[in-house]
This record gives C-alpha cells, structure tokens and sequence, in this order.
C-alpha cells in the first residue's frame, strides 16, 4: 500500500502478476484493506499505466495476525492493536543467530501470536554463518517447532517446501535478513536490504508489508505466497488474553491441569502447580520465567530493566 492505493494482483491468473492499482470504495466503511486480503474490484482493472480499479469487497478473513503496538500501555497509540496480515497460514518467526543475536523472549511472544491466531509457526534461523543454532533449539527442545537454517550460500529447498500451498508470513527484527532471504526466494521481488543497526534505533529498511508470489521451482503445484514486513522492536500482546497467553508455551500446559482454579501462574500465586511441575524437571525453568515475564508485563508489572540482558531489547 502506498498513499491510500493498494496494488493487487489477480489469483487465478499464476503467471500473470501484473500489479492492479486500486483504493477502498467508500462502500467500504470504515472496514480496513491489509497485506493478504482477498478483495473484489470493479473499474479499471486492467494494470495499465495510470488505471485505477476500486474495492468493493473485502473476502471473510481465514486468519487475522495482530499485534499491539508497543508494550507501552501508558499511552493510547501504545496499546493500539494492528493487524499484521490476513488470510496468513504460517508465522515464520525470522531471526538471527548473530548480528543480531537471538531473542527467545521475542520468538515466544511471535509464538504466543502464532498459537492465538491459529497460523502454525516455523522458525526460520538465520546467519547461521556466523553462529551455530545449539542455544535456540535447546530452549525449544520440549516443542515440536519445526525450523529451518539459513546461511547465505544454504540450500533453501526444505523451505520451499514449507512454503508451498499457503501464505507464510515473516516476521523478526530489523536487520535479522528477512528481505535477504525474500530476495532469493523471489528473485524479481528486489526487495531492499539494509545494514545491520542497533535495534530500537529507528532505522528500518523495509517500511511497508509485501506479499509476493514465490516462482514455480521444479516443483508442481503452488508454490505460495510470502509476506516480507518491516523488522519489529517488539511483538505486542496487549490483545491477548492471560488465558490465551498459555497457548505459546504447550511444554507448559499439562503443568496447569492439576491446578487450584483460577490460579493466575505468576510468582506471587503461591501453590501454582507449574513451581512443582518445573522442579521435577517436566519443563525448563527458562520457559516458565519468560511465560511469567509475558504476564508480568501484560499486567503493566514489567520493568523493562530488571529483564535479564537477553530480553532488555526485543522481549
Ligand atoms: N552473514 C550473513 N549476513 C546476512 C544473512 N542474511 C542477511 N544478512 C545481512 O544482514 C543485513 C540485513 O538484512 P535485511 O535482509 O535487510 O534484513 P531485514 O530483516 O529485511 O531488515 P528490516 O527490513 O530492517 O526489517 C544485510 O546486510 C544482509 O546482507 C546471512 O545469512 N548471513
Ligand atoms: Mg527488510
Ligand atoms: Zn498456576
């Protein structure tokens, strides 16, 4: 989207991607367009130079990915909730093994996200280069969460593969290489790719999110569409329920079965089975201190330095 015009393309038409200008219709209401949407246009909708074809029409969404804003819910544009993207079927949560390094804190909310929207994740780890993926996948060794590696020079079949049959969406932090990896991927997308900055800098490459149709490669079928997004600080999850948060931690689940009711699983609720249940080593302590720390900081208890360094800048 660009200055209120949206650029869509047709989707019978695989190996005609010319892109179809368009703006809301005012039948629209206030009804917002996103990244994913399947749309009815009437107009021009021929593509040409200058045309412009109106939507009428939004499709009823498969999925909505949301995100609030920022954590910051002391003001109003902090707690605004933002849809990512809709009609996603995968959240590849991208992130790098180095410059800059790995965040579990933000990939558990990515996940938390993920389970909340019913879009299945794949963790997408890149860089791996320049540091290998032990630490990650041993945070998640008691999820079945599936994960690819990606180097510059990696064979990037098994992703396709995954990619096939639906729209994945990317997400991750400034300068982990999504836009790289999109760039191979679909190598007419010329996406922008930037330098490495510090995060929470401000200084993103990509601006806006792109759905792109990835090429026909050997394999028959569809191939799938890909969602490159601007890198994110954080992944608000103001909109999520306390309830619902559980959802992005299943190692954590069957520890609260035989809970007292209504127990809130922090640390102040004394008795909460999941203290036991990580004690008899069912689960990783790790796991439960950041489940805590996403409900410590949903209940506006979170202060962002007494987070361990690893969570100061992206959890
Ligand atoms: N060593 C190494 N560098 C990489 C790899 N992938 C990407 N990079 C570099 O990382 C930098 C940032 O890459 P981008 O693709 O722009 O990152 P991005 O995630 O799209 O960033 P935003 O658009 O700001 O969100 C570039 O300098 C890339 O060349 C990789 O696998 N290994
Ligand atoms: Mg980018
Ligand atoms: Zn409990």
């Amino acid at each position: 989207m660009d200055r209120g015009r949206y650029g869509c393309v047709r989707e019978d038409a695989a190996d005609d991607d010319a892109v179809i200008t368009a703006m809301r219709a005012r039948e629209l209401g206030r009804k917002s367009v996103v990244v994913g949407d399947r749309v009815a246009l009437v107009g021009d909708t021929t593509a040409a130079p200058g045309a412009l074809a109106r939507i009428v029409r939004i499709a009823e969404r498969t999925s909505v990915l949301r995100r609030t804003a920022d954590d910051d819910d002391t003001t109003p544009e902090g707690r605004l909730e933002r849809v990512v993207v809709a009609n996603a079927d995968q959240l590849v949560i991208v992130s790098a093994l180095a410059d800059p390094p790995p965040r579990t804190g933000f990939i558990d909310r990515c996940l938390v996200a993920a389970y909340d929207a019913d879009i299945e994740p794949l963790l997408c780890l890149t860089k791996a280069d320049l540091a290998g993926p032990a630490q990650v996948l041993d945070y998640y060794a008691e999820l079945d969460l599936p994960y690819v590696l990606v180097a510059p020079d990696s064979d990037l079949t098994d992703l396709r593969e995954r990619l096939a049959d639906r729209i994945s969406v990317l997400v991750g932090h400034s300068g982990v290489g999504k836009s790289t990896l999109v760039n191979r991927l679909v190598p007419d997308a010329e996406r922008a790719v930037g330098r490495v900055s510090a995060i929470g800098k401000g200084r993103h490459t990509s601006t806006s999110a792109v759905a792109l149709r990835l090429p026909r490669v050997q394999r028959k079928g569809d191939p799938g569409w890909i969602v490159d997004t601007p890198g994110i600080r954080s992944f608000g999850l103001a909109h999520v329920s306390a309830e619902s948060l559980l959802h992005g931690f299943p190692d954590l689940i069957e520890g609260t079965l035989q809970d007292q009711p209504n127990c809130g699983h922090t640390a102040a609720d004394i008795g909460c089975t999941l203290d036991a249940w990580v004690a008899a080593g069912k689960a990783d302590p790790r796991r439960l201190a950041s489940y805590r720390r996403l409900l410590a900081s949903r209940a506006g208890e979170g202060d962002p330095r007494e987070q361990p360094a690893d969570e100061q800048a992206g959890a």
